[in-house]
């Protein structure tokens, strides 16, 4: 493949205008940082960066971090950080290049560059999708947890050893914005946690705290000042790219594009209005800023997320592989539905019409144009599953509440833990496949796979566990009966 060939800001002007972005990305610069270069940024807040900085004419561009992948960091600086963006709707599809990613580093090697955009007076947002176990909280604390192996490491190394962990990186440069006296900055989580502003403050206030540094104090007490994490809810359905996928993307634009990404139509971004620096206006794009989230995160959380996993597991055990086409068994949208049902007297009364909410999930996990992997969904379940499903089953429990659904959708996840995938999907795979050596006495089974997910006060539930171990022999038998 010659350079010709492929998407890049030469070959931008032979595109049709209707693929070219919305911005020219020589005319941004990087006021952004921000830290996982997956599919789900690309599809999502960097689009809103685009439209904020088209529609404002404000320079916002993004560098992005890869924390691991620095074969993408290749790719994407090769195609000089363009890539396309295809929504899929049922009737169609339309691509287009977006264009506010203007710079990616490799935190590993770029560590250095990463350091210094982190400091940079410029840099006054930075944001993240690392995932769920990016964070290494500690599921009894909820704070960092220290022995977890790279954190610990990355604590001893810190500040000028090799960094691994997103959290790491992130205190250190922080730290040294904090010792250069450089202005406020905003930190935004953009990943699937209740809470998840504070959330992050604490693991990165945590790192600091236990790091060796001896002005660890001084910095905590200036982060107090200038460093806020406003908490945000992200919502588009972006399944991983496909071979498929890409050779669409070159069908559409003419030129190779190997960082394509797809998504649905549909998305929303919900952010806590307690910015303390100058942030791109992404309310010109439909983003909403409320004083609280969480009525919209738990929202999401508990019917969107919460079904998505329900469909994975139980899918999986039904021997399908796609969400649209476990929403076409008869079961699939009973699923949703009872799930959505049951979970909704847990969500504040001040957020969105569950009932309007399911109707529309039901919509959008049935596009058929839409490859998504029940696979990608039910990976790391181990810590999905502790934000999506186990707070509304605590609850529901504690006020007597009967909740067969949530049963079942844990006897289906607890199903697919009895052996580790090769590699393995979840972080606690080995420990999971551990509890099954008891597998004659069903219950025990349940109540150790609960333990392992640091639900101790689950385990000790004798109705749940008995509950979840009797739904196996249907499950065994591939069958799933709401
Ligand atoms: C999915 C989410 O992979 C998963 O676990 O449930 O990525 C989901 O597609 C997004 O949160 C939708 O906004």
């Amino acid at each position: 493949m010659s350079a010709d060939d492929q998407l890049s800001r030469a070959t931008l002007p032979r595109l049709a205008p209707e693929l070219r972005p919305a911005v020219d990305p020589a005319e941004l610069r990087t006021r952004i940082v921000h830290f996982g270069l997956g599919a789900f940024h690309r599809a999502h807040q960097a689009v809103y960066t685009e439209h904020a900085a088209a529609r404002s004419g404000e320079p916002w561009g993004i560098t992005a971090v890869a924390p691991r992948s620095a074969g993408t960091v290749r790719a994407l600086r090769s195609q000089d950080c363009l890539y396309s963006l295809t929504e899929r709707r049922p009737d169609g599809h339309r691509t287009r290049v977006v264009g506010s990613v203007v710079g990616a580093l490799a935190m590993g090697p770029d560590a250095g560059a990463v350091d210094a955009l982190l400091a940079d007076p410029e840099v006054t947002v930075v944001t993240l999708t690392v995932t769920e176990k990016g964070y290494h909280r500690s599921p009894a604390t909820g704070g960092l947890d220290t022995t977890a192996g790279p954190v610990a490491a990355d604590l001893a190394a810190a500040p000028d050893g090799p960094l691994t962990t997103v959290v790491g990186r992130l205190a250190t440069g922080l730290a040294a914005r904090m010792r250069a006296g450089a202005p406020p900055v905003d930190v935004v989580s953009c990943d699937n946690m209740a809470d998840n502003g504070a959330a992050l403050a604490r693991v990165v206030h945590d790192f600091v705290r236990a790091s060796a540094w001896p002005d660890r104090a001084e910095i905590l007490d200036r982060m107090a000042g200038a460093v806020t994490f406003p908490a945000a809810v992200v919502d588009r359905i972006v399944p991983a790219t496909g071979e498929a996928d890409r050779a669409a993307a070159v069908a559409a634009l003419g030129v190779q594009d190997a960082l394509a990404v797809t998504g649905e139509p549909y998305r929303q971004w919900v952010l806590e209005d307690s910015f303390a620096a100058p942030r791109p206006p992404w309310e010109l794009d439909g983003a909403l800023f409320v004083p609280d989230v969480a009525p919209y995160q738990l929202t999401k959380l508990r019917l969107l997320n919460g079904s998505h996993s329900a469909l994975a597991h139980l899918g999986e055990v039904a021997g399908l592989t796609t969400i649209a086409g476990t929403m076409a068994a008869d079961w699939g949208e009973r699923l949703v539905r009872a799930l959505c049902a049951e979970v909704s007297p847990t969500l504040p009364a001040d957020g969105p019409d569950p009932v309007a909410y399911a109707d529309d999930l039901v919509v959008r996990f049935r596009n058929p144009a839409m490859h998504h992997l029940l696979r990608q969904i039910g990976s790391d379940a181990s810590l999905k599953i502790t934000e999506r499903w186990l707070p509304a089953l605590r609850e529901l429990r504690a006020r007597g509440a009967s909740t067969p659904v949530l049963e079942l959708a844990l006897a289906a996840w607890a199903h697919g833990t009895r052996r580790a995938a090769a590699p393995p999907s979840d972080p606690a795979a080995e420990a999971l496949a551990a509890c099954w050596r008891s597998a004659d006495r069903p219950v025990e089974t349940v109540r150790a796979l609960l333990r392992v997910l640091g639900a101790g006060d689950l385990a000790d539930d004798d109705a749940l566990t008995t509950a979840v171990a009797d739904r196996f022999p249907a499950l065994d038998a591939g069958r799933v009966d709401i």
